[in-house]
């Protein structure tokens, strides 16, 4: 590959101090395909494309969702409202008080993974006369039915809240409240909770004083297919949506030093109360994703691991940064020029250098003759 010639035509050089003897004109073409390469492999390296990676069966949920059901053998068990059909799995109808969930009967016992959920939230509710939101869960208990959208409180191991009713209306208007923290947020909102079993959720706050971090998301009533895609790698745990039919990965939660166990169960639950929308989940797809442990990392046992966060941000840090800093967004032109720049600046710097030992050694040779 061109990519691999350059890579090795240009560290051979460094290596041997020969950047002077080289073609500076091919030297900076291969940087500059060199950091091009980079820059898309980096990219488009952020989310799975389905095809290089492992779709696990027996962690998802797909249409026609066979293998769903009460039987013994089945690897998806329902609960309360859930209804399957062979185009959705719908956790709660349009009605008040209805709570639903579904649940992986088989536990996960992979080390690095990414879950892509579609859903549907769609209901006759006008502005902010909806509600509660659908939760997807990767916890160690299952089918404990409970406050929070539908699931137990106090769970152990980690939520995703898409939560569509602001049920802290304190701070609803940023004009009455500039101050007050809750407003900068609106609704739809979406954030992650990961809990050992001794936090509970607020529910009269929406989840903020637990929240790791999260986004506004349009995602009611919308004609075309709405995503959201979980990745948890080497204790970082991003979240992205795909919800403006652009068909295109947005980050929304990228956090690090998130630690969850190996063998808990992957699920969905959903909840109405006062308010209601239908809360349809399409599919559940799980990816294997191949990433290499040290053998420190493999040596533990996995299972033993206490669900925790270490890097926590506060809250006001996790409100969507304006400067859009989004991974999967494709770098800005200014930014590319920046990093050629910088590159350009440092092979300048080293073929200076090299030019200078590679003058001083041909001097000391001289000497001797
Ligand atoms: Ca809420």
């Amino acid at each position: 590959m061109a990519y691999e010639g350059c890579r090795r035509v240009v560290c051979t050089s460094f290596k041997m101090g020969l950047v002077k003897k080289m073609d500076s004109l091919s030297t900076v073409i291969c940087i500059f395909l060199l950091l091009g390469i980079s820059t898309v492999s980096l990219v488009h390296a952020d989310i799975t494309d389905g095809n290089s990676e492992h779709l696990k069966r027996e962690h998802s949920l797909m249409k026609p969702y066979q293998g769903v059901g009460t039987s013994s053998s089945s690897q998806w068990d329902f609960w309360g409202s859930t209804l399957v059909t062979s185009q959705y799995v719908r956790l709660t109808p349009d009605e008040r008080s209805k709570q639903g969930s579904i649940w992986n009967t088989v536990p996960c016992f992979l080390k690095d993974w990414e879950m892509h959920v579609q859903f549907k939230v769609h209901g006759s509710g006008k502005k902010n006369l909806h509600g509660d939101g659908i939760a997807i869960w990767y916890t160690r208990e299952r089918l404990h039915p409970g406050p929070v959208f539908g699931n137990q409180d106090h769970f152990v191991g980690l939520a995703i809240f898409v939560d569509t009713f602001r049920n802290d209306l304190h701070g609803m208007d940023v004009n009455t409240y500039p101050n007050d923290e809750a407003s900068d947020r609106s609704f739809p909102y979406i954030s992650a909770m990961v809990n050992n079993g001794s936090l509970p959720y607020d529910h009269s706050k929406d989840g903020r004083s637990t929240e790791l971090g999260g986004c506004s998301a349009e995602i009611r009533n919308k004609d075309h297919d709405t995503y959201l895609a979980i990745r948890y790698s080497k204790g970082r745990l991003t979240v992205m949506i795909d919800v403006d039919d652009k068909n295109e990965w947005k980050e929304c939660i990228d956090i690090g030093g998130v630690r969850l166990p190996i063998g808990y169960y992957f699920g969905a639950s959903a909840a109405t109360g006062d308010l209601s929308d239908n809360h349809d989940i399409i599919s559940m797809k799980m990816y294997q994703l191949m990433v290499e442990h040290t053998p420190e990392e493999d040596s533990l046992d996995w299972t033993k691991i206490e669900p925790s966060v270490s890097l926590l941000k506060s809250p006001k840090d996790n409100i969507d940064d304006p400067t859009g800093n989004f991974r999967s967004t494709p770098l800005t032109g200014w930014k590319v020029f920046l990093l050629l720049l910088c590159a350009l600046l440092g092979i300048v710097v080293c073929a200076v250098v090299g030019a200078v030992v590679f003058q001083k050694r041909q001097e000391r040779n001289k000497r001797f003759y």
